[in-house]
């Protein structure tokens, strides 16, 4: 595909997946978002002088080389990746970051091994119970923050892929390579790229990117006092037709996708009357545990105007994506309704 992506930022480069992409259920890598706090490395590393040290609370430290990696058993799994403050720009409140639309967001089906395998070879001290991710990427600006994230030692023990592979590829460089941590449901700042240490620790691991950033919070509340973001928010997109389209008269295919993290989302509704009746969508394609599902619906529209539309998913607990977003300062976890609604014209 040739789409282009919306760059936000250069340096750091910070860029969205192009809206028609996302109709597809694996997005391709070179279309796939870029979001990074720091540099990405100028090229490849040799993979002969890359090692991953695993250290902190465990048994034996380790030191894996990556010939050791390839020859561990493979594990495969689908991810929607999506970054925290995707669809910011979407919110009726301004909230500040990168201004995301939809495009924050890619599926792919990843590759690597699990991290419990390699945390089973260390062997857990009796106080584990956090693993902080740390890369090789370089920071940018006067403080020299390093992104360094750790998450809880149950998520790492469940679901929590070290990626090499990529839709079939290795990871290409903007996306980390050689490897990256994938905690499979959340959101992209769990996911460390250019991963070449790991920390098991008694504590979450602190600093900026912990304790200032990626946690929900309201105008002057402390940040540190708010809940860490995890899970992906249960949300549906609308990704044909675009805002401000213009349709003829007749069958109009209205297309989307829609993903609730670490949930299965069990069913999509439309809605052309500001949520005063819902119709079911249909459901297309793989259902994949954390990744999104793909829907259709056909509307027949037989008078020329402006059209809104509004999607809603409902995931396996029967909870509902909310018509409006809950605000937060930094905008995270945009997953409202209306926010996300779709205005056309038909002539
Ligand atoms: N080492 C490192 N890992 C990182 C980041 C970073 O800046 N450095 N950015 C994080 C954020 S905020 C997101 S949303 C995802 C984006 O992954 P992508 O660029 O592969 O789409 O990577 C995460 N992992
Ligand atoms: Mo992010």
């Amino acid at each position: 595909m040739n789409e282009s992506m919306r760059v936000m930022s250069e340096r750091p480069l910070n860029a969205e997946t192009p809206k028609p992409c996302l109709k597809s259920w694996i997005t391709a890598n070179k279309v796939f978002f870029d979001r990074n706090q720091g540099e990405i490395p100028e090229k490849e590393i040799e993979l002969a002088e890359w090692l991953l040290a695993i250290d902190g609370e465990v048994e034996v430290p380790l030191s894996i080389d990556f010939e050791t990696l390839l020859r561990m058993p493979k594990a495969i799994a689908a991810n929607t990746l999506e970054c925290s403050g995707n669809s910011r720009s979407l919110l009726a409140r301004k909230a500040s970051g990168n201004p995301w639309t939809t495009g924050g967001v890619g599926n792919a089906v990843w590759g690597g091994v699990w991290l419990r395998d390699l945390l089973a070879q260390a062997g857990l001290a009796p106080y584990a119970r956090h693993v902080a991710f740390e890369g090789f990427d370089k920071p940018l600006g006067k403080a020299q923050i390093k992104f360094i994230r750790s998450i809880p030692l149950e998520k790492a023990m469940s679901s929590t892929l070290l990626a090499y592979e990529m839709n079939g590829e290795p990871l290409p460089l903007k996306h980390g390579f050689p490897l990256r941590a994938l905690a499979l449901g959340w959101t992209g700042a769990n996911c460390v790229k250019w991963l070449n240490k790991i920390t098991v620790m008694k504590e979450p691991v602190t600093g900026f990117f912990m304790d200032e950033v990626y946690r929900i919070f309201n105008e002057g509340q402390d940040p540190k006092t708010g809940a860490v973001v995890t899970s992906l928010s249960l949300k549906s997109i609308i990704t044909q037709p675009e805002v401000d389209e213009i349709l003829p008269m007749g069958s109009i295919t209205i297309l989307g996708a829609a993903y609730a993290g670490e949930k299965h989302v069990e069913k999509v509704e439309i809605s052309t009357d500001d949520g005063n009746t819902w119709r079911p969508a249909t459901f297309i394609g793989p259902d994949e545990p954390f990744a999104w599902r793909q829907w259709q619906y056909v509307y027949s529209v037989s008078q020329p105007g402006s059209y809104t539309i509004i999607s809603r998913a409902t995931d396996s607990d029967g909870r509902q994506q909310p018509m409006q977003a809950t605000w937060n300062k930094l905008g995270y976890g945009n997953n409202g309704v209306r926010e996300h609604r779709v205005t056309f014209r038909v002539r």
